[in-house]
């Protein structure tokens, strides 16, 4: 059983609770700039930062952490939209947590979590999202179209996140205009920034589409390679949260 599995098996477990939990969700509802519209917007590398405390490869990253607060000074420092883990048991992140963010920040915000049932998906817009991430390794068949078309309808953006050939022609399938390259493989944690540019050329060039390199990007080499690889953004989340100055980095 792979890791992937083992959150997978987590999340229908936790599924029964969040149906009980939902009418009770406090609703967080405030106008946010459509994704694609922050992405046009600017010149360079587009970066999506992340508040993450914990992930099961590293264990704590900074679990003391302030979600808003950190959340703030991403969007001073230039970020376009903030990515939020809502995973519990193993990324140690919460609703909470993107309610918060959502409370404090105008950009898009992304839950960013296994999804793998509307409720999800309705939980996350209760919170606040603007933006979801749809993991194609987690969604056999039929069940990422399905998702993508409800959250679609929702209102919001969609993240396809993909991580070989297969699921990027999926990605393409669907006409999703964001894709999420992870460089990271959630089955055995090691990270290539190769994914990106063996996928981004798979991709071509689409029109309103955009390209994201997730995951193990920490230098400005690496967030150079992947903009020559052809990604129009980055996902960054450990580099972030321990770094004393995020602003600075995302500026850079
Ligand atoms: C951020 P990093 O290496 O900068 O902390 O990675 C982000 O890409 C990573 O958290 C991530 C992730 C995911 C987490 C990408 N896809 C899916 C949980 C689920």
């Amino acid at each position: 059983m792979t890791i992937l599995d083992e959150i997978l098996e987590e999340k229908k477990r936790r599924l029964r609770t969040l149906r009980d939990e939902l009418p009770a969700c406090p609703a967080i509802r405030h106008p946010r700039p459509r994704l694609a519209d922050m992405f046009s917007e600017q010149d360079g590398l587009t970066v999506i930062a992340e508040v993450k405390r914990a992930s099961p490869s590293k264990g704590w990253i900074n679990g003391a952490v302030n979600p808003a607060e950190q959340a703030a000074a991403y969007e001073r420092a230039g970020a376009a939209c903030i990515s939020v883990l809502t995973e519990e048991a193993y990324f140690k992140g919460s609703y909470e947590d993107l309610a918060a963010v959502a409370e404090t920040v105008r950009i898009p915000v992304l839950c960013k979590d296994f999804i793998i049932d509307e409720l999800q998906i309705d939980r996350a817009l209760q919170a606040g999202a603007s933006v979801i991430l749809l993991i194609a390794a987690a969604l056999p068949g039929d069940r990422l179209p399905e998702l993508y078309s409800y959250a679609s309808g929702c209102g919001l953006d969609v993240l396809v996140e993909v991580h070989d050939a297969g699921e990027m022609d999926r990605a393409l399938v669907i006409g999703a205009p964001f894709i999420g390259i992870n460089n990271r493989d959630l089955k055995t944690f090691r990270v290539d920034l190769c994914r990106t540019e063996e996928l981004a050329a798979l991709a071509g060039n689409r029109q309103g589409g955009f390209l994201i390199s997730e995951s193990g990007i920490s230098t400005v080499e690496e967030a150079a390679r992947a903009a020559r690889a052809g990604a129009a953004g980055l996902l960054i989340g450990e580099a972030l949260m321990r770094s004393g100055d995020p602003g600075e980095q995302i500026a850079a």
